[in-house]
């Protein structure tokens, strides 16, 4: 049943529970959104003080999308105002909880798994994550270009996506360690796997020293036991900047570094396929709003 498989529930003192969307989105998403909208709409009418005017549109929107006969132009679910409503959302495989915006002005679009894969005996989960973006950043860039598109014809356009990678939008990937036991070491290796081939696809192979500047950041001594929040963002003018607990740790200004950092979750493989499908709906999405 569509309720099952998305199991997002509203309280005022509990997150809801976000698990992955579905993955045949325009159809099911509606139908799976039905029934968040329901479970939304009945959990802000009946907490009794809560008439922000951000609950009041969800509210609304909640309404208006259930009551509608065009559940064709229904919203995505990262769209259903969870971000108006300042509502953290649940990786439900590992439990790890977003906000639904970051700082000021950054929406949640998606979140997702980091898994990998050890001698290809067994795959641990090393990291949940969470795509925030700046809607007015992507209207600013974007909207002149697609706005002929609807966010459905926009998902899984190429062009679309490689905008969003090669843009000046402010991003934002927080990263959330699921892992009990991952080591300094351990991490600049996959770096060096994952951001380090991305480096190369897009920039050729001389960029050993782009690679280093960055891993040097991440000095021996840091700690990322389990729960530990590493913030990577792409701020304006293509800087890069990475904070583990509110603490920053570096930044560097590249334009490539920051499009193979956000490749490595929107790229043609990134490392969890429905997170990107639901990043890229709902970048899509802050287009038409
Ligand atoms: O040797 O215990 C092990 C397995 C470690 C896997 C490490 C994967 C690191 C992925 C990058 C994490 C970025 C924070
Ligand atoms: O998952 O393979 C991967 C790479 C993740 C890249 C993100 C960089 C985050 C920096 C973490 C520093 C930890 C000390």
């Amino acid at each position: 049943m569509a309720s099952l498989r998305f199991p997002f529930s509203f309280s005022q003192t509990q997150p809801p529970h976000y698990s992955r969307p579905l993955s045949s989105f325009p159809v099911a998403a509606a139908v799976g959104a039905t029934a968040v909208g329901a479970t939304a709409a009945f959990a802000v009418l009946t907490s009794s003080s809560s008439s922000s005017s951000s609950h009041r549109q969800f509210l609304e929107s909640a309404l208006n999308f259930l009551f509608s006969s065009d559940r064709t132009s229904l919203p995505a679910w990262g769209t259903l105002s969870l971000a108006d409503m300042s509502v953290p959302v649940v990786e439900s495989k590992s439990g790890a909880t977003f906000p639904s915006v970051l700082g000021d002005s950054q929406k949640l679009c998606g979140i997702g798994l980091r898994r990998k894969s050890v001698f290809g005996l067994k795959n641990i989960d090393v990291y949940a994550f969470g795509v925030y973006a700046d809607d007015n950043d992507i209207k600013e860039c974007l909207a002149g270009k697609f706005e002929k598109l609807s966010a459905l014809e926009l998902k899984g356009n190429k062009e679309f996506t490689e905008d969003i990678l090669e843009n000046d939008i402010s991003m934002t990937v927080s990263l959330q360690i699921v892992y009990g036991r991952l080591s300094i070491s351990s991490v600049r290796s996959a770096f060096e796997e994952s951001v380090g081939s991305r480096l190369q696809k897009f920039g050729g192979s001389d960029n050993k020293e782009l690679l280093q500047r960055f891993t040097a950041q991440f000095k021996d001594e840091i700690k990322i036991p389990k729960g530990s929040v590493i913030n990577i963002s792409r701020e304006k003018g293509y800087v890069l900047r990475t904070s583990i607990d509110g603490q920053e740790v570096g930044s560097i200004q590249s334009k490539l570094l920051c499009k193979s950092i956000l490749d490595l979750y929107l790229g043609e493989e990134p490392f969890d396929k429905q997170a990107k499908e639901d990043i890229e709906l709902n970048l899509a999405s802050y287009l038409q709003k």
